[in-house]
């Protein structure tokens, strides 16, 4: 197993080994309209996604060596729909092991795609997914241990809906693609050839991988075309570390109405939003005015490197995007929106509730367990600067594919509190929901107690948390850090339920 890693690194991934050369995008903001990812509705005929890979056009006059599912860069946008199955089949393309993690779905271990559920070089993956939980936006992605960084570096991730027929949609824009808009947000590093740059040890291990270009659905600091009224935007940060702190240049407010596992019970009106590693957030914004609009993001406050000028650590990263020219300090455009009068908006008004919300039912937690997110490994020291495996821990325990860390009772609840000093994690649970109870003593605010499957924490959070699916000692859940240098260093546990 380790061999075939080694051999891959070392091959298949070259592209995204190269040192950063310093480019930068030469990519005008608004440059690029949209990709708006093709939509393959999972219910009824079976489908098929295979890993392979390509050649993007990120920047002008290159092109970019890249992985995707199915296309070159990222993969379809998969639509479920609850009380379905789901017929899917993931043949591999590659030279490397890849897994398709069904990030959010609520199913066995065994179906979950995680580190235990490789398809080598050239096999396939064939799976009957059952839906059952409500409308949300979820992703996909390969989870192969200590490699998955870099495969989702490459372009080996999508975004899932899920759609409730039973749930009423309370006049909720979903037109797919015209007023409900997906939103792949990544960073990304170009080296001169317009190849990937991506580096993962040092600093670039300790705090996670940072790069100096947003894409968005693969396409640089892009346009979007919506029509003149309200358009529902779903946001996954698809990136590998960076956190977005999301905000309109003009200041216009807008309102979330989903996290992670779905729908909040009522729309929150807000001005900005964070947004960590793995976590969605659907929103409604209105563009009513017909006015063209930048949305910027503000500087990752996990980022060392942030309001330093680039080329620090000797020039091995790549500095922070640049300054956005209507932003405050540190703020980089994100991408632009831009109003067509000619595109009818379905919806004009904003719903004062919102059914079809998860429920957060979970009775009287039985246990408490603690889990502390440790930035070295317990006894074993180094590393660092050479591949990360074993560098971070758990409970100081780093990851361990033979060794299951917790056994779980099904339908149980628990209390988990979790811990970590030096840095914000956001921390992911597979195969449930979770609610947030309280961070560092205090209640959250209402649009954090929708249930979640990645919280973003730094001191103490208390969850409450219930699997109520199968993961067994052969194919176990994972819990771990969606920073994914660090998840691949061993910030990740692994647990049965029984
Ligand atoms: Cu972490």
């Amino acid at each position: 197993m380790k061999l075939t890693r080694r051999t891959f690194l070392a091959g298949a991934s070259a592209g995204l080994a190269l040192p950063y050369l310093s480019k930068g995008a030469s990519a005008a903001i608004g440059g690029q309209p949209l990709p708006i990812p093709p939509l393959v509705e999972a219910s009824g005929s079976p489908i098929e996604l295979e890993a392979i890979g390509g050649q993007t056009g990120f920047l002008d006059g290159a092109t970019t060596a890249s992985w995707g599912y199915s296309q070159s860069y990222l993969g379809p946008v998969l639509r479920l729909k609850r009380g379905e199955q789901a017929h899917i089949g993931v043949a591999n393309r590659l030279s490397s092991p890849v897994t398709s993690h069904w990030h959010g779905m609520h199913v066995p271990a065994i179906l979950d795609g995680g580190p235990q559920l490789e398809i080598a070089p050239g096999a396939r993956w064939d799976i009957e997914l059952p839906v059952d939980q409500p409308a949300a936006t979820l992703w996909y992605h390969s989870h192969v241990h200590g490699i998955t960084a870099e495969h989702v570096y490459g372009g080996l991730a999508g975004m899932i809906i899920v759609d409730d027929p039973e749930a009423p949609n309370a006049g909720l824009p979903q037109t797919y693609g015209v007023d409900d808009i997906p939103l792949v947000i990544q960073d990304r590093a170009f080296n001169a050839d317009g190849s990937f740059a991506y580096v993962k040890r040092g600093p670039a291990l300790m705090h996670g991988f940072r790069a100096d270009t947003v894409v968005v659905n693969g396409a640089v600091r892009p346009q979007a075309s919506v029509p003149k009224g309200l358009v529902r935007l779903r946001l996954l940060n698809g990136s590998n570390a960076r956190i977005y702190h999301l905000r309109f240049a003009d200041n216009r407010a807008f309102h979330q109405i989903a996290s992670d596992a779905g729908f909040l019970p009522a729309p929150v009106r807000m001005d900005g939003i964070t947004v960590a590693p793995a976590e969605r957030v659907e929103l409604l914004v209105d563009f009513s005015d017909g006015k063209a609009v930048t949305l910027l993001s503000g500087p990752d406050f996990n980022d060392p490197m942030a309001g330093m000028m680039g080329g620090m650590m000797g020039g091995m990263l790549p500095g922070p995007p640049a300054q956005a020219e209507e932003g405050r300090d540190g703020e980089f455009v994100v991408m632009r929106f831009s109003p067509d009068r000619e595109k009818t908006a379905a919806s004009q008004t904003i719903p004062t509730r919102l059914e079809g919300a998860p429920t957060a039912e979970f009775g009287e937690s039985v246990r408490t367990r603690e889990f502390v997110l440790n930035m070295h490994a317990g006894g074993m020291g180094g590393g660092m600067m050479g591949g990360g495996m074993g560098v971070m821990s758990i409970n100081d325990a780093s990851y361990d594919p033979d060794r299951i860390d917790i056994r779980l009772q099904r339908g149980e609840t628990e209390l988990w509190r979790i811990r970590a000093d030096e840095m914000a994690h956001p921390f992911h649970v597979h195969g449930t929901a979770f609610k947030v109870l309280r961070l560092n003593g205090e209640d959250v605010p209402f649009e954090t107690t929708g249930l979640k499957d990645v919280f973003l924490f730094q001191g103490e959070a208390d969850l409450l948390v219930r699997l109520d699916h199968e993961a067994t000692d052969a194919v176990p859940f994972m819990l771990h850090c969606h920073i994914l240098e660090h998840e691949d260093a061993g910030m990740m546990a692994q647990f049965t339920v029984e």
